[in-house]
């Protein structure tokens, strides 16, 4: 490659880069009233930074290829920053490690930016294989928390087994979401965790935790669902006692797993809960997000749940290196607005809006699900019924 053929690639590079960040997004026409998707990812491997990828000096690289390629940038943390919105995102490098970093937007929908560097998070004591899915949570105690998955090799897994893992929760805190101070890993009861979620206020004098206990590193197995416990302190936070509070239920959009997403948003009728729910088919895992209310003094009782799911993969967001999976570690509560940012088939990000009346009307007001076909004909049958009788009154 010339000189000058190394400059132009160059220029076409930065050039391109740019665009995909300045790009405008839009939302969607309306679909059934819950929220309005944006029509473009958010984030994607492509928004990373060039310089992270491509080494730039012509004397080292003269094709001017990448030298560290992202595969992906996914299931996102997420908070207000300095009036704007700052996710903090699981990027994937081609080497399939995860590791986090932020980037910026001024109005949460577009312009999302990298900062320069990555988070360099500390190891603990017993370095884990992978990190990923980190909840962001200013808590009332003042710090910012990142609960996330650290992900080690089974020592249990027979030779020929790589596969086998084992998932704890990781927990660091930092004040300004670059310098981190690592934790020691939440202890509970259970085996493995997954999908820990910090609440955001103390409750009796202490730090309180969604869990998700499971058996092994896949299957949740005797992990009846979203657990709940108690910790005295963040420093070695260890949970005793771990009770379910959301239950998997069989033939349902969570049969098979199910965990927390972001840490649920304060209102007046309660605490808002954005979940995911897992289910098993002939092709594979099926991710969806589902909402459920907490009550407000006792943010371990569930007071509402819809029936079924609040967001499923639609259209691209269905395809990608785990297709058919829509997961939701973050969203952003500014005034009534709330802005719904979640991973679509472990790939890319993608933002929907929506509000928090909206959101309380729907769980207050969509039917649970009564678990069996006979019933559910029923609960539409019902508002067949009072819709019908209703034009009826309108036209006559
Ligand atoms: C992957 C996660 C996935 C988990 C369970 C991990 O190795 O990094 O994305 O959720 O396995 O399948
Ligand atoms: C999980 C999660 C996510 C991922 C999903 C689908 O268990 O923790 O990281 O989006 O699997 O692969």
């Amino acid at each position: 490659m010339t000189q000058a053929e190394f400059q132009i690639r160059g220029e076409r590079l930065f050039r391109a880069h740019e665009s995909l960040i300045l790009r405008r997004n839009e939302p969607l026409p309306d679909s059934n009233g819950w929220f309005e998707r944006y029509r473009y990812p958010v984030l994607t491997a492509a928004h990373t930074p060039l310089f992270w990828r491509y080494d730039l000096d012509g004397r080292s690289n003269p094709f001017l290829m990448e030298r560290l390629g992202i595969n992906a940038a996914f299931n996102v943390g997420a908070m207000e920053w300095n009036g704007g919105v700052v996710l903090m995102v699981r990027v994937e490098g081609v080497d399939r490690k995860s590791f986090f970093a932020v980037a910026e937007s001024a109005n949460g929908i577009e312009g999302f930016r990298f900062w320069d560097y990555p988070v360099a998070m500390p190891e603990g004591a017993d370095p884990e294989t992978n990190v990923y899915d980190m909840r962001l949570v200013a808590h009332q105690d003042g710090w910012i928390y990142g609960l996330f998955c650290a992900e080690r090799k089974d020592p249990a897994a027979p030779p020929g087994d790589l596969s086998s893992a084992v998932a704890q929760c990781g927990i660091a805190r930092t004040r300004d979401l670059k310098t981190w101070e690592r934790l020691d890993d939440l202890k509970t009861p259970s085996a493995q965790q997954r999908n820990c979620v910090l609440h955001p206020e103390f409750v009796n004098g202490q730090y309180a935790f969604y869990t998700r206990p499971q058996d092994s590193f896949i299957e949740a197995g005797s992990g009846g669902g979203i657990g709940w416990g108690l910790a005295a302190n963040m420093e070695h936070a260890a949970i005793e006692k771990e009770t379910i509070i959301e239950r998997r239920e069989y033939h349902t959009i969570n049969e098979v797993k199910n965990g927390l997403g972001p840490a649920p948003i304060k209102t007046e009728k309660g605490w808002l809960h954005l979940a995911h729910g897992v289910r098993n088919t002939a092709a594979g895992l099926r991710y969806v997000l589902y909402c459920f209310l907490c009550d407000l003094e006792a943010p371990w009782r569930v007071i509402a749940k819809p029936g079924g799911y609040f967001l499923a993969p639609e259209g691209e967001e269905r395809v990608g290196d785990v297709s058919n999976v829509t997961f939701s570690s973050g969203w952003v509560r500014r005034g009534d607005e709330v802005l719904i940012y979640y991973g679509a088939s472990d790939t890319r990000t993608n933002v929907a809006g929506t509000t928090v009346e909206r959101l309380l009307d729907y769980v207050a007001n969509t039917p649970p699900d009564p678990l069996r076909s006979a019933l559910c004909v029923q609960q539409r049958i019902a508002l067949i019924e009072r819709n019908l009788r209703f034009l009826g009154e309108k036209r006559s």
